[in-house]
């Protein structure tokens, strides 16, 4: 068999297929496989119908037909299925072949698979891809990372295949080593769950607090897809509110309030646990999907604590307007916290991400897309080493144009009981991080009280500690581990 693929593509699911058929319209010729094999000869007679795509019904027969190094990529399910394949691939590849692994694999199973596979002298990828189907056949954002001698290899694919942003600038890049792909993009993911949240609050209120029809928050919508706000999230959101059904009532009204959730989310909250970093909006966002998950307590308890009226007094326009700073506001929080996440992750693994980088990559083709994020790519550019976003120039500004709407429109969601989780944490880290003084000397004074877990003083340089014996009854013996 004559060697003359360019890429193998392992698993023939939506997002499988749709990539497939991308980079067939790209000039590179692609063999299809899939565990059932029969899902091979129907996308071939289908989907693939008419284009350059092989098929292969075994993975030798597959290999046979791979031009060296020999690039498989694997868009399977996320876990078990992604080390049984890589085995087998280990049984038929040779030192120098890649293997890449597209699929939502935590970052930290990947580390484990690029020594792994590294260690038997082939080169590994584990890759995000984001956008779904549409971006997965139009031009996805792709994040990859691992071993950095495949991605010259690899390169010439990713980038033909992505979404583009301004002059053709392709929306892939390297991001790092080991799991930096997996990582940034699980962030990504976990940045994605708190646009959603902070738009669903938005909404809420629109709702319950100003009386708004789908149509009319529909309208609002479409307005602030004309600003600073416009993003693909705010657009379907648009889109959804306009949406009937067969009856010709709004669709909107008739889904189940219970969302769902895959556990990227989840991972990206409890990294930032890891790390110490007050990722708080996804955290509440991830919350806020749990929430809406307990149906059934839910409306046994709004039997007990009915609302009472959560009108807003007032004008309805400037309200809208109050609430689109508010949303602005807190998804400058959100971005913030996410990126503060990244570098803490890249500092614990020795990564040496490019956050203007990051940005562009995320620019288009995925679904947290957004011209917001093209202001992210100016900060970095501008200062590489920034570590609060809130300080660049151009977002203190813009911050600090929001804070007044944002104040009004938490306190008076708090004070109509219409919650909003992800706005009102979002202005507590604001009005956290810009405190001087918090209130943790009292916590560490707690804490040496019944623990003698010493503290630091005002008074005296940092990295002296002091136990106070505050009962008169303890011993002068202090605890020997201290963790700010
Ligand atoms: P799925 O996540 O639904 O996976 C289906 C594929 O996995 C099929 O090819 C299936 O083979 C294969 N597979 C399964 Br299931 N268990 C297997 C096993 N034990 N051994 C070998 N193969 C196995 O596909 P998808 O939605 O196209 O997603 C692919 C990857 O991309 C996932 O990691 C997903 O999280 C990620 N992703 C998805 C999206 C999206 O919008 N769907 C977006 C971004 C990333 P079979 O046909 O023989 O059952």
């Amino acid at each position: 068999m004559e060697p003359r693929a360019d890429i193998a593509v392992v698993g023939l699911a939506v997002m499988g297929q749709n990539l497939i058929l991308n980079m067939n319209d790209h000039g590179f010729t692609v063999v299809a496989y899939n565990r059932t094999t029969s899902k091979v000869d129907d996308f071939l007679n289908n989907e693939a119908k008419g284009t350059n795509v092989l098929g292969a019904h075994s993975l030798p027969e597959m290999v046979a037909l791979l031009k060296k190094p020999r690039r498989v990529m694997l868009m399977v399910k996320a876990g078990a299925a992604v080390d049984e394949f890589i085995e087998s691939l280990l049984g038929v590849l040779e030192p120098g072949d890649i293997i890449i692994d597209g699929g939502n694999s935590l970052f930290e199973d990947t580390i484990r698979r690029v020594k792994h596979v590294e260690s038997k002298g082939l080169l590994y990828i584990g890759t995000g891809v984001s956008g779904g189907e549409e971006g997965a056949r139009r031009g996805p954002s792709i994040m990859p990372g691992g071993s950095p001698a495949a991605w010259p290899h690899v390169k010439p694919i990713f980038q033909a295949i992505s979404a583009k942003v301004g002059e053709n600038v392709p929306c892939c890049d390297w991001v790092g080593e080991g799991g930096a792909g997996h990582y940034v993009k699980m962030t990504h993911n976990g940045i994605e769950y708190g646009d959603m949240q902070l738009i669903c609050e938005a909404y809420h209120i629109m709702k319950d607090g100003l009386g708004m029809t789908p149509d009319e928050m529909s309208a609002a919508f479409a307005e602030w897809n004309k600003g600073e706000l416009e993003s693909y999230l705010i657009e379907i959101t648009r889109d959804i509110l306009a949406k009937k059904d067969d009856d010709g009532a709004p669709l909107v009204d008739k889904i189940l309030d219970t969302a769902g959730q895959k556990g990227t989310g989840k991972w990206t909250v409890i990294s930032s646990q890891e790390f110490g970093i007050p990722i708080t909006l996804i955290a509440e966002a991830v919350f806020s999907r749990c929430v809406s998950a307990m149906k059934d307590a839910r409306v046994e308890a709004a039997k007990v604590f009915k609302s009472s009226n959560p009108k807003f007094a007032g004008d309805r326009a400037q309200w809208v307007n109050d609430i689109r700073k508010a949303l602005y506001a807190s998804k400058m929080i959100s971005y913030t916290q996410g990126y503060m996440l990244m570098r803490a992750a890249a500092k614990q693994y020795g990564w040496n991400l490019n956050y203007g980088g990051i940005a562009l990559m995320w620019r288009g083709g995925c679904i947290i897309r957004s011209v917001f994020l093209g202001d992210i790519k100016k900060a970095f550019d501008k200062n590489p080493g920034l570590t609060n976003l809130l300080l660049d120039p151009f977002f203190k500004r813009e911050i600090k144009s929001c804070t007044r709407s944002w104040r009004k429109v938490v306190s008076t969601a708090i004070k109509k009981g219409i919650p909003v989780p992800a706005f009102s944490t979002a202005l507590a880290f604001f009005d956290g991080i810009r405190s001087e003084r918090l209130p943790a000397n009292l916590l560490q004074a707690q804490r040496d009280y019944f623990g003698a877990h010493t503290y630091e003083r005002l008074d005296k340089p940092r990295g002296e500690f002091f136990h106070t014996n505050w009962t008169g009854t303890g011993g002068r013996v202090a605890s020997s581990t201290y963790t700010v």
